[in-house]
């Protein structure tokens, strides 16, 4: 048997010099075919650069190839899934929540930790309803007050009153929001005030091993949320965070999870006002300058790596941004607000919830440009979220339901799209290839329709390429420009006075390669 197989092998091996031979005698046959296999090498990379979240810009790069990089400059997988969610909800809820501070100085008196009626399914149900896919909650905030009995610090939930010791908040909101099909998330704050290590090496192996709890112990996380603050320990000690170390860790335990603001996947929009850019790049230029190079090589192969940026900056990924960098990056933008004054719960902002028109403004002012939205809603010291959040939650949600459940273009005809889907479907893996310059596109309504809303979005995981749009409508014979932007990206929403037309034209007047069109929508709002 084994020698048939050899012989087989040897046929196969004698066989190869002949056909070589056979080549060599048709000299250009084989030229041709060496171009043939060079060139399915270089699309097999080109497609390779094409789909990944990181370039490398070398210092022979024109300015168009710098662009052309940064337009094939696309989300990972992670990063697409948590885009899409659009809605999260964030939960401060802690010690503070007890103590009524904003920051606790970690010598707090766990026994102060004490809900009435803690119910983590009404804080998922009322997330859901509201339309929230997925659920961050401090599980520690700057205090160090532990929401799970860690088996490494006594400032915690298993040293309160609460279920005698014996409870355990994030293992209840896992149980919940695995019963209504939520995400979780877990903020867990490096910066901690009660730990005595603090500001020694010995912190980064108590903060691993907190994260290895979180991250092993309530399946699936979905997102690791990392503050930027690091004041002192109480030894007025500084701590050298080993980001390195956390970002393997969550890797290595929860490969699916994004890490968010001091984090590689997700950056934080800048303000804490819930109001994000009206030109907003999910490519921002990547910096090299300050690490290692070969370090920062390998953390991009490992996906660890962070590109340093100023996330407050009012202009992060303009061409002229773009040309100075000597890398990019896909690190999409996420505006964290709080429905209160305060991020904790505080009994004398329960008359400063903001309203739902509030609430709406900064769904287009985050959603609406190109952000996702991670909207603090905190439980109150009975461990519910209060009345007041939950009202204005649920009429939030009607609002928006109401506005984008039709879309009013569903039915249009668009001059040069062959299949109406790519643009209408309410998908974004259906799509328009347009034109590297300038594309127009002329849209007929299947009857004239009244409408103030536009809404847009480029099927990113190709990349983000649309630098400038308008939208005209045809009123009474003329024509006339409705409204004009900047940036698409995921997902763009523009408001407008209320007109009635059923001619349209949609012109790309800027782009950074061959835009993809996903969706093309028209709405009318109640408010
Ligand atoms: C900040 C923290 O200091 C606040 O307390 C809050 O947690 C906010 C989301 O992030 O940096």
């Amino acid at each position: 048997m084994g020698g048939k197989i050899l012989q087989k092998k040897n046929n196969l091996y004698t066989c190869f010099p002949e056909k070589y031979k056979n080549l060599r005698l048709e000299k250009k046959k084989q030229q041709a075919c060496c171009l043939l296999i060079s060139s399915l090498i270089w699309l097999g990379h080109s497609l390779q650069s094409q789909s990944s979240h990181y370039a490398e810009i070398l210092s022979s790069d024109s300015k168009s190839v710098i662009i052309q990089k940064a337009a094939n400059v696309s989300p990972s997988a992670k990063q697409l899934a948590w885009q899409k969610m659009e809605l999260t909800a964030f939960l401060h809820f802690g010690i503070n929540t007890f103590t009524n501070r904003e920051w606790g100085d970690g010598k707090e008196d766990p026994g102060l930790f004490n809900p009435t009626q803690l119910d983590t399914r009404q804080w998922v149900k009322t997330c859901k309803e509201a339309g929230m896919k997925l659920i961050i909650l401090t599980a520690k905030h700057h205090d160090g007050f532990c929401l799970w009995p860690s088996q490494y610090t006594a400032h915690s939930v298993k040293n309160s009153p609460w279920k005698n010791g014996q409870g355990d908040v994030v293992k209840d909101l896992a149980d919940a929001c695995r019963e209504f099909g939520m995400k979780l998330g877990v903020y867990l704050s490096p910066w901690d005030r009660n730990s005595s290590i603090y500001g020694t090496e010995a912190y980064n192996d108590y903060f691993v091993n907190q994260l290895t709890e979180l991250l092993t112990n309530y399946g699936e996380v979905a997102e690791v949320w990392f503050d930027g603050a690091n004041g002192e320990g109480p030894n007025g000690k500084k701590q050298v965070y080993d980001w390195q170390r956390y970002y393997q860790t969550i890797r290595k335990l929860q490969p699916d999870a994004v890490i968010a603001i001091m984090g590689p996947d997700v950056r934080w929009v800048g303000t804490e006002s819930g109001y994000g850019r009206d030109t907003e790049w999910s490519v921002v230029p990547a910096s090299m300058q300050d690490q290692d190079e070969i370090a920062a090589k390998s953390q991009q192969q490992t996906g660890t790596f962070r590109p340093k940026i100023d996330p407050m900056a009012e202009d992060l990924g303009s061409r002229e941004k773009l040309y100075g960098a000597d890398g990019l990056a896909w690190y999409p933008s996420e505006v964290d607000v709080s429905i209160r004054p305060g991020w904790f719960y505080h009994p004398d902002q329960d008359d400063k919830v903001k309203s739902v028109e509030k609430l709406l403004d900064i769904y287009y002012s985050s959603v609406g440009k190109n952000s996702l939205l991670l909207l603090n809603i905190p439980p109150d010291t009975r461990g519910l979220i209060h009345e007041n959040d939950a009202n204005i939650l649920k009429e939030w949600r009607q609002a928006i339901e109401a506005t984008f459940k039709t879309n009013l273009a569903a039915n249009a005809r668009i001059k040069g799209v062959k299949k109406m889907g790519q643009l209408l479907d309410n998908s974004l893996d259906t799509y328009h290839r347009g034109k590297a310059t300038k594309q127009m596109y002329r849209i007929k309504l299947d009857e004239p329709k009244t409408f103030n809303r536009l809404v847009l979005q480029e099927n990113i995981s190709l990349g983000q390429r649309v630098e400038a749009f308008k939208l005209e409508a045809k009123v009474d014979g003329k024509w006339r420009e409705i409204t004009e932007g900047t940036t698409i990206g995921y997902k763009r929403i523009l408001r407008f006075p209320e007109l009635t037309a059923q001619q349209l034209k949609l012109s790309i007047l800027e782009t950074r390669a061959r835009p993809a069109l996903a969706e093309f929508g028209l709405y009318r709002s109640a408010q």
